[in-house]
């Protein structure tokens, strides 16, 4: 099942700190942003004082898990070496008293101009109650110092795993999502346009979201839904994809794909095979088992670096050669 295309790094490279009572809990899910030597890091963090519960799941019978109050902020870490990570003690974002009251999760970080977009997903009903009300929330800021909350942006239906690519393309922003259970694509005129869409941006694209897919499940081990992870890497091939797949077992892995440079709807080559599985005890076993969920990457030199959620219980790391990733890629269909 799984190639050594990626090489992980010992083990978890951040976990829980029971010193810091918003992260006590568990810590994961790492959408990051690599400049001038520093890799920013901004991950979901949960206090400790949840309790797991056994779900099955209706239509499959498959067992999942459930939590009660279960209520992330995300937070905020940066680098000089990619793997040692320096924590700023206070939560970066918070849930308020809005539409994110019961959570705030998942931050991928993009860069258009000097401003940085996170995209992240709120939670306006308690995780695990279903349907579950999320949405998708943008926050910028100029320096991971302070931050700016911009709210929902997102459609009138569920949504997450959102990302923005890392320039404009063709004079618009592009921005992938997923509605179950695949990846759509989504652009917007400008950058007023993002921060506040007309509900007529929103209401088009959803009328026509067939056209707007990018990705689909296609093979076994995606067959529940997929969704985009980092934020897309440019590369002379095209924009490198990193995502996350779902089986009916519930079992999360990652495939990367390619997508064109000038026309992102196209899909140049996709992995056949997942790239990585939950192998080792910290991917297998943890608050949702069997969970490797890439979020963020960086391109440093020729070094392709990703950073996942292990088990929603921890932060990992693996690398690999970027000419090994295009060569494994120029070798799948898609
Ligand atoms: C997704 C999100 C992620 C989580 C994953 C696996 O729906 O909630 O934050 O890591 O499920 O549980």
């Amino acid at each position: 099942m799984t190639t050594s295309l990626f090489q992980r790094s010992a083990g978890p490279i951040l976990v829980p700190d029971i010193s810091i009572p918003w992260a006590s809990g568990a810590v994961f899910n790492p959408g990051i942003w690599f400049e001038n030597g520093i890799t920013h890091m901004l991950f979901r963090a949960i206090p400790t004082g949840y309790s797991r519960f056994d779900l099955v799941d209706p239509t499959s019978k498959v067992q999942l898990t459930g939590f009660d109050n279960y209520v992330s902020s995300i937070g905020y870490a940066s680098s000089r070496d990619g793997v040692h990570f320096d924590w700023r003690l206070d939560p970066f974002i918070t849930p308020g008293s809005g539409q994110d009251r019961y959570g705030v999760e998942d931050p991928r970080i993009s860069k258009i101009d000097d401003t940085f977009l996170i995209t992240y997903t709120a939670l306006d009903s308690p995780a695990y109650e279903v349907p579950t009300k999320i949405l998708i929330a943008l926050a910028t800021t100029e320096d991971f110092s302070t931050v700016k909350k911009l709210g929902n942006i997102g459609p009138p239906v569920p949504s997450k795993d959102t990302v923005i690519f890392p320039r404009r393309i063709g004079g618009r922003i592009a921005m992938l999502h997923r509605i179950v259970p695949n990846i759509q694509l989504i652009y917007f005129d400008d950058l007023e346009q993002l921060y506040n869409p007309p509900e007529r941006v929103w209401k088009e694209h959803l009328s026509a979201l067939e056209d707007c897919v990018v990705m689909r499940p296609q093979q076994d081990w995606e067959s529940k839904k997929i969704g985009a992870g980092p934020t897309p890497i440019e590369t002379d091939e095209g924009w490198l994809i990193i995502y996350h797949a779902v089986d009916d077992q519930h079992v999360y892995r990652v495939g990367l794909a390619l997508l064109d440079l000038d026309d992102p709807k196209k899909v140049i080559a996709r992995s056949v095979g997942p790239v990585m599985s939950p192998e080792t005890n910290y991917e297998r076993v943890g608050d949702v088992n069997n969970v490797v969920f890439p979020q963020g990457a960086t391109l440093v030199g020729d070094t392709l670096h990703i950073y996942y959620g292990a088990a929603d219980l921890v932060i990992g790391h693996a690398s690999a050669p970027l000419s090994s990733v295009l060569d494994h890629l120029s070798g799948q269909s898609n």
